[in-house]
C-alpha cells in the first residue's frame, strides 16, 4: 500500500519534531556546560543524540514505503534557563507536547488505515512514556537535592554515568 500524501507530510514534520528537539537538548547541554554541569551536560547530548535516532527512523521508514522525505526548517533553540530544574522542567514539558504530536499521528493512521504506520507509531507510543517517565524522575530528584551543594554535585555524577 502506498503511503498517502497526508500520512507522508505528517510523518516528515514528524522529522523536523524529532530534530527539533535534537536541538533544544543540544542548546541545553551547551547551557549545562556553561554552568559546569558535565554530567548534566552529557546526559542532554545523550537526550539529542536519541532524538536524532528518532528523526533517522522516521526517514527510514518514509523511504522503506516509497515515499519522499522533505526537511523543513528549524527554529532556533532557548539559550538561556534558570538553572538545572528549570532545564528539567522544559524538558518535561517538551516530552510531553512530543507525546500529543505522536497521538495526533497514530489517530491519523487509525483514520487512513495504514497498518504499517500504526506498527512504527506504536513504537513511539510506548517510547514516549519512557521518556516522559525518565525526565519526570530527574526533575523529581532535582526537587529532592535543591539546585545547588552536594546533593547537585552526585546528581551531576550520576547523569554523567548515561550510556
Ligand atoms: Fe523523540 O522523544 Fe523526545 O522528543
Amino acid at each position: 500500500m502506498e503511503l498517502s500524501k497526508k500520512m507522508q507530510d505528517a510523518l516528515n514534520e514528524q522529522i523536523k519534531e524529532e530534530m527539533a528537539s535534537a536541538y533544544i537538548y543540544l542548546s541545553m547541554a551547551a547551557y549545562c556546560e556553561s554552568i559546569n554541569l558535565s554530567g548534566f551536560a552529557s546526559w542532554m547530548q545523550a537526550q539529542s543524540n536519541e532524538e536524532m535516532a528518532h528523526a533517522m527512523k522516521f526517514y527510514g521508514y518514509i523511504n522503506e514505503r516509497g515515499g519522499r522525505v522533505v526537511f523543513e526548517a528549524l527554529e532556533q533553540p532557548p539559550v538561556e534557563f534558570a538553572g538545572p530544574v528549570d532545564v528539567f522542567e522544559k524538558t518535561l514539558a517538551h516530552e510531553q507536547y512530543i507525546t500529543g504530536r505522536i497521538h495526533k499521528l497514530y489517530a491519523l493512521a487509525t483514520e487512513e488505515k495504514d497498518y504499517a504506520s500504526l506498527g512504527l507509531l506504536q513504537w513511539f507510543v510506548d517510547e514516549q512514556v519512557e521518556e516522559e517517565s525518565t525526565a519526570g524522575e530527574i526533575l523529581d530528584m532535582l526537587k529532592m537535592t535543591g539546585d545547588k551543594g552536594q546533593g547537585l554535585f552526585m546528581l551531576d555524577r550520576h547523569l554523567g554515568s548515561r550510556e
